[in-house]
């Protein structure tokens, strides 16, 4: 029955969250729980709030990011641990590019810098838009 059916639609979830332009990044892996779409740099994710934020508890990214997607039409992105784009990176290309431009799992690494196989969850807190 086609009411049903809508009623018991999720809420839209995962990459179709992410939007043109944006570098994306989620709270749990597989591009789950709460998110965040960012068409320009930030320097510190301790002072971001997500989409879909709640009026209540911490609704800050912090250092909470378990999967990323860059969406970006013109643009690459790094993703650094430290603040200001500082520390090492991951980098992903532009999603036209068709490989390497998510990841929904960052504990076991990600991207294609020199960093790509250590341990991410949890540990971005800042973006870079590159190679425009
Ligand atoms: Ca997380
Ligand atoms: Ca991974």
């Amino acid at each position: 029955m086609a009411t049903a059916l809508l009623l018991a639609a999720p809420a839209q979830a995962g990459t179709e969250q992410c939007f043109n332009g944006a570098a994306c990044v989620w709270k749990d892996n597989t591009y789950s729980g709460r998110w965040r779409g960012m068409v320009n740099n930030m320097d510190d994710y301790y002072t971001v709030i997500w989409s879909d934020h709640v009026p209540y508890g911490n609704n800050y990214i912090n250092r909470d990011v378990s999967s990323v997607r860059n969406q970006g039409v013109s643009c690459d992105v790094r993703f650094h641990e430290l603040t200001g784009g500082r520390g090492e990176w991951l980098y992903f290309d532009r999603v036209s590019e068709g490989v390497n431009y998510q990841d929904p799992y960052l504990a076991n690494g990600g991207g294609s810098s020199a960093y790509r196989g250590e341990n991410w969850d949890n540990r971005i807190l800042s973006h870079r838009f590159t190679n425009c």
